[in-house]
């Protein structure tokens, strides 16, 4: 089998400032959890930006250039940033950053989906900032679009920047939708996809659900895709357990799941990718570095 691309997604923006402290802020925060979690074995790192005081989700393109210069000057790991942004980002805030930072890769959410994390809403008792609340409780009515236009749009943007798209996938229509845009010519070299289980109005976080994608994806698009997954919340392990036994690659990180084990915080994106790393050694998986993942996604 081929060594396991480990992604850390460093902070996303679901969850929220008040469900951890050790959820990363601050832009030399968001940095540094970067570059540790490369250090404990992740050869990708997906980032989002937040408003360095408040924490609250930004399309900033100055933030997220800031982010990459900083984790680009202290390390190698291959760097990722988002094009989903948050729930109710215009489409310009979402794809904002790709011309600016010219990231070697972007997300590429590859369908419209609901994303809801409103529940959040009823574990927190006081809330650190005005924004978390209506912020979470707003997922329950707007729905995270990704049209045909849109995807078109963000593949052309991310192919004029020198970035690979990365696809995210919720659900299995998705597949197809990749596949039209691969019969239109849009799409070079492997397809890259990160199978995202566990969203509320996406496939729950079973393995169930994690073959079915696995094996739609073959009779879809041919073995010529290079994935990963990430599983959100408690499943976290168990999913991207799986997913290295059927020889993928795997997201852990604090955009996906905020614990490193039944009610513990994970204090830092370097817990859970050393965790994951431990797994796979166990399954006698070997870790690939940046460079093995370069030579992997670009070929
Ligand atoms: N924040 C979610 C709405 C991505 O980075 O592209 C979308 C998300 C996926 O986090
Ligand atoms: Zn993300």
């Amino acid at each position: 089998m081929e060594k396991v691309i480990i992604t850390a997604a460093i902070t996303g923006a679901v969850h929220i400032p008040s469900m951890s402290d050790y959820l990363p802020i601050e832009t030399e925060q968001i940095i540094n959890e970067a570059v540790a979690a490369n250090k404990a074995g992740a050869a990708i790192v997906h980032l989002h930006a937040r408003d360095p005081k408040t924490g609250q989700p930004t399309g900033s393109p100055e933030l997220m250039k800031r982010i990459v210069d900083g984790v680009r000057s202290k390390c190698d790991v291959v760097i990722g940033i988002t094009t989903g942004g948050a729930i109710g980002m215009t489409s310009e805030e979402r794809l904002a950053s790709v011309p600016i930072c010219k990231a070697e890769l972007a997300s590429c959410n590859a369908g419209s989906v609901n994303f809801c994390f409103s529940p959040i809403a009823e574990k927190i008792k006081e809330a650190k900032f005005d924004w978390e609340i209506p912020f979470v409780k707003n997922t329950y009515k707007v729905p995270f679009v990704n049209t045909f236009q849109g995807i078109e749009d963000y593949i052309r943007i991310m192919s004029e920047n020198g970035t690979k798209p990365e696809f995210e996938v919720y659900e299995v229509g998705m597949l197809s939708n990749i596949a039209y845009f691969i019969k239109k010519g849009m799409l070079k070299g492997p397809i890259y996809i990160q199978f995202v289980l566990g969203i509320m109005g996406g496939l729950p976080a079973t393995v169930d659900n994690l073959l079915f994608l696995y094996n739609s994806a073959k009779s879809i698009l041919g073995d010529k895709f290079i994935w990963s997954c990430a599983a959100a919340g408690r499943a976290q392990f168990d999913i991207t357990t799986a997913a290295m036994i059927l020889g993928g690659n795997v997201r852990v990180g604090l955009e996906d799941n905020l614990y490193i084990s039944k009610g513990v915080l994970a204090k830092s994106n370097a817990e859970p990718v050393a965790k994951v790393k431990e797994i796979a050694a166990l399954l006698d998986r070997k870790i690939a570095t940046p460079d093995e993942a370069r030579e992997v996604l670009f070929g």
